[in-house]
């Protein structure tokens, strides 16, 4: 079993919204590590090279005025399966179209509001934490609950 990293970020709106408890609540509950965490303000710069691979997009303009309108969650969360199980608790990118009892489905009604960002494979997950993080806010740790998660 391989451990993996994923990065997790309330975007403005999530912040905005007063969801930040919420949404961090959720991952915590199901029993991943939280190991980095920080209120950031997202200069255009990185929300550029965050979201690269969508440049050519009509929308990608406006996803970096949203994404740069105000502070932003960063998060890295790790465990075993934590990439596809972070974006199932997420739910689907249009929040109409994502399942009750998800993140978007609870919280959310218009894609260009989706509240929560999850990287999309273990890859982005590890470029997305060192762009979003410096080395030495990521914290090694071990949960007293450990052995009451995983036998
Ligand atoms: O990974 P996820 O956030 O679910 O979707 P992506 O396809 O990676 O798109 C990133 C981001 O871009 C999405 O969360 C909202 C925004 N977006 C948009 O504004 N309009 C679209 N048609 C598709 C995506
Ligand atoms: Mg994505």
């Amino acid at each position: 079993e391989q451990i993996e990293q994923t990065y997790i970020m309330v975007k403005p709106d999530g912040v905005q919204r007063g969801l930040v408890g919420e949404i961090i609540s959720r991952f915590e509950k199901k029993g991943f590590k939280l190991t980095g965490l920080k209120l950031f303000q997202c200069p255009k710069d990185l929300a550029e090279e965050h979201y690269k691979d969508l440049k050519a997009k009509s929308f990608f303009p406006k996803l970096i005025d949203y994404i740069t309108s105000g502070p932003v969650v960063c998060m890295a969360w790790e465990g075993t399966g934590v990439v596809a199980s972070a974006r199932k608790l997420i739910g689907s990118t249009d929040p109409l179209q994502a399942e009750p009892g998800t993140i978007r489905g609870d919280l959310a009604v218009q894609t260009g509001r989706n509240v929560v960002h999850g990287s999309d494979s273990p890859e982005n997950g590890k470029r997305e934490i060192a762009l979003w993080f410096e080395e030495s806010e990521i914290v090694q740790w071990t949960p007293a609950l450990a052995s009451w998660l995983r036998e």
